[in-house]
């Protein structure tokens, strides 16, 4: 047996991490060296007996000394692997009550499940105008850093928020809107920033709902620019959003809930002026109540109802409109308890409604439409041939789904609409405030928070946008940290050995590239009676092969696939997935809507943004039958979500990025609780662990050499300028700034920074300045 050679390193006392079951990582003890064995022997903390570890290829990790332990910075710890990075942030949030802990570049926010005292006026101002390093880390101090910067640099910038479902996201990018009001409010009274803030309750009545993973789990994705003006004023914003969650206005799962706007008009249903809408108690409605219990604990959602409609006024929403939107969530309520009964024919069991059905009448009145259409286009369906046009009767499951189409889209259409009113509300061209020169040239920092990753028992196609929305994240978080940082030591010849990454290309290739999930979805919807079961089979035949990486087919099922994601292997039930990826209003209630009493009606249908559902040129590969019949080809969800995806990563890589990743710290909501088996799994999954060793050898800050000068060189005495040789002149600033020669290195175009230096020079420059300043005043009072 080959004798293992323990480095030095370890010896009797040394303190080591040795895994463990539960706890992940334990501490311990090296009780002694074994010799030609190999190994060390190790007696972990809390237990009597001793364990051998070690063999040639792992000897347990060593632990830092305890004056590291609690650092601010992860990159700051001595040694950094995972039980390093674990312990640090446990120690912070368990004993310290800190949830924030900078990791390079990265901020970590672990979710503390309690109120914390740290958000108010007075941190904000603490914050302001200070650098990274000189406060306890804070979402505030990120903000504070993306304003600096496009306040310096003019240039653009992203807040990334990224994590889990519960994580925090959503609370994270409403703490960074509300600083930047803070920071960006005008000294007069425009109330633009009260308006921006405004427009987040709205969009979490209309847009988030109970799920058993979060409370208030948002079903849409945010990204929200907010805009400043030259002199760093807001000025407006605007919202893009991203793929809401239909299926839940109509089906929710157990003891989750539909859209809280729901809930909130039926609690406020006898307050004044409510009564045109024949509300109930949310368990009378089909749409609010399967999932059981229709309250939340400490929400009151009558309350939560007045703060919506506040912001709704606060944001221009005038009475018509607030009544229109009450009107349309009210017939959805009501559409939903349209008693579909059952009538058969042949052998088929046919869907029918009756014209005198009370829900019917109540929806149809609110709708402004004729209760016998309604009734009528709820189980049937107009055919077109060449030649006839005849109605043809719907069965029972077909006139279900016919009612809970119109209600999807209604609901859909007016979250558009809502979100259409805010932005022009929003938009820096109707704020009083700015002028058309100050708005003329603007920056903005744009906020995204998007519903994050997922699993359930059961996952949908919902689920499986979702995760593949946060794949596309992830991406470009690699992108971003690992290979364009890399590449560019490269190209400027810095040396460095490369930290490796987990790369999810494969992962995002098996979902849009050709004949990937989505293109072949879209295929299945194209064939004539593609439905789900043929597209699992092209799912099956196309991916189910030995060299896949990514896709399995579980053994048992002939419906489900299961998806390597970077954050877990999910498995998808693909019941539904072409029709959810087809959603489209029916031509007959189109028709039916438009033609509405209601005005209100009329222009929800005219003026919301095209639903996915859009004739198209680009997208027309199977534009043509077999037979020669041109059909209309129309955009898919699939593939309307991958183009936007796109088009917000094009729009993320053009502007500076800064992150935050939430951490889930247990899925019990307990306050201030550290499950680190769950803390474990997400540090690992979103690449945290590397990007401390990157960022603690990387250099993030970067100048080119004339910048540099041009910035720094009153650093310099007058004499000592000399303007032909700029690199020399840099070089030379650095040497008497700058003790230490390992904070810095010199690119072929540009100067290369650890972290922190950048805000030491600033320091000694904005010294200097004053300084110079005194000096002036004083020579002036001397003249005098
Ligand atoms: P998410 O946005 O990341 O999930 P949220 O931001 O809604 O998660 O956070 C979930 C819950 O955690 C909140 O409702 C709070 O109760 C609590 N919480 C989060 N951050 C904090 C904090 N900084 N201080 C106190 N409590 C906090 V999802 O939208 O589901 O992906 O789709
Ligand atoms: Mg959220």
């Amino acid at each position: 047996m080959s004798t293992v050679d323990v480095p030095d390193l370890y010896c009797r006392g040394v303190r080591v991490w040795v895994p463990d079951r539960d706890r992940v990582w334990v501490g311990g003890e090296v009780v002694s060296v074994e010799g030609d064995e190999g190994g060390v022997v190790v007696r972990c903390e809390g237990e009597e007996e001793t364990k051998l570890l070690g063999t040639k290829d792992s000897l347990p990790l060593l632990r830092n000394p305890q004056m590291l332990v609690g650092a601010n910075d992860l990159t700051t710890l001595s040694y950094l692997h995972e039980p390093a990075v674990l312990h640090n942030l446990s120690v912070r949030f368990l004993h310290s009550k800190m949830i924030y802990t900078y990791c390079g570049i990265v901020l970590v926010a672990l979710n503390p499940y309690q109120p914390l005292p740290i958000y108010g006026n007075e941190t904000a101002a603490a914050y302001r105008g200070r650098d990274m390093g000189e406060m306890d880390p804070h979402i505030f101090a990120v903000a504070e850093e993306a304003f600096r910067k496009m306040t310096r640099e003019g240039s653009d910038q992203s807040l990334i928020i990224s994590g889990e479902s519960g994580a925090g996201k959503t609370v994270s990018a409403k703490f960074v809107m509300r600083y930047f009001a803070t920071v960006g409010g005008a000294s007069t009274e425009t109330q633009i920033e009260r308006k921006v803030l405004a427009s987040n309750p709205i969009m979490e009545a209309i847009g988030n709902a109970k799920t058993t993973r979060n409370d208030n789990s948002s079903r849409f994705g945010k990204y929200i620019e907010i805009r400043f003006d030259r002199t760093n004023r807001i000025t407006g914003a605007h919202m893009r959003t991203y793929l809401l969650e239909r299926s839940r206005v109509v089906t929710q799962a157990t003891s989750e809930r539909n859209y809280h706007i729901f809930y909130q008009l039926c609690a406020a249903r006898d307050c004044p002026d409510m009564s045109d809408y024949h509300l109930g108690h949310a368990e009378s409605f089909h749409y609010t109540s399967q999932g059981g219990r229709v309250a939340i604990d400490d929400v009151d959602d009558q309350s939560e109802f007045t703060a919506t409609r506040d912001a709704m006024k606060l944001l221009g929403f005038n009475d018509d409109q607030l009544r229109g939107v009450f009107q349309v969530l009210s017939a959805v309520l009501h559409l939903g308890n349209v008693e579909v009964g059952r009538r058969s024919k042949g052998g088929d069991v046919m869907g029918e409604v009756g014209e005198g059905d009370e829900s019917l009448v109540t929806s149809a009145t609110l709708l402004g439409v004729d209760s016998a259409h309604l009734a009528h286009w709820l189980c049937h369906k107009k055919i077109t041939t060449a030649r006839e046009v005849y109605h043809k009767p719907l069965t029972h499951p077909q006139s279900i789904t016919a009612r809970d189409s119109l209600a999807k889209s209604l609901y859909s259409r007016l979250f558009d609409w809502i979100v259409n009113i805010i932005n022009s509300t929003l938009s820096p061209s109707s704020s009083p405030s700015s002028s058309s020169s100050s708005s003329s040239r603007s920056s903005f920092i744009g906020v995204l928070d998007i519903y994050g990753f997922e699993v359930f028992q059961e996952n949908n196609f919902e689920q499986f946008c979702i995760n593949y929305a946060n794949e596309k994240l992830q991406q470009q978080f690699n992108m971003h940290v690992f290979q364009l940082e890399q590449a560019e030591y490269v190209k400027e010849e810095i040396e460095w050995s490369f930290i490796d990454y987990y790369d999810n290309q494969p992962c995002i290739d098996l979902i849009e590239n050709r004949l990937g999930i989505l293109d072949l979805l879209d295929e299945t919807y194209k064939m004539p009676g593609g439905c789900d079961s043929l597209f699992i089979q092209k799912l099956y035949d196309n991916h189910n092969t030995p060299s896949s990486t990514h896709f399995t087919k579980p053994r048992m099922s002939r419906s489900e696939f299961q998806v390597r994601h970077y954050a877990g292997p999910v498995q998808y039930q693909t019941r539904g997935f072409v029709d959810k990826n087809s959603e489209q209003v029916a031509e007959e209630h189109l028709l039916l809507l438009t033609g509405s009493s209601v005005p209100f009606m009329t222009s929800l249908y005219k003026s919301a943004k095209a639903t996915p559902i859009q004739v198209t040129s680009s997208q027309d590969r199977g534009g043509r039958r077999k037979n020669g019949m041109k059909t209309v080809t129309k955009v898919t969800v699939g593939s309307q979500f991958r183009s936007s995806l796109r088009e917000l990563m094009t729009t993320l890589n053009s502007t500076t990025p800064h992150y935050v990743r939430c951490i889930k710290s247990n899925d019990r909501k307990l306050p201030f609780v550290f499950d680190p088996q769950r803390a474990v799994q997400q540090l690992r999954a979103c690449g945290v662990l590397e990007t401390v060793r990157l960022s603690a050898a990387g250099y993030p800050s970067r100048w080119t050499y004339n910048e540099f000068f041009q910035r720094y060189r009153l650093l310099l005495a007058s004499g000592q300028v000399r303007r032909e040789d700029v690199r020399q002149m840099c070089e030379y600033i650095l040497r008497i700034s700058i003790q230490d020669s390992s904070q810095y290195r010199f690119g072929k175009t540009k100067l290369f920074f650890r972290a922190g230096q950048v805000a030491y020079l600033e320091r000694l420059r904005s010294q200097r300045l004053h300084s110079a300043s005194l000096c002036v005043q004083r020579r002036v009072r001397g003249w005098l």
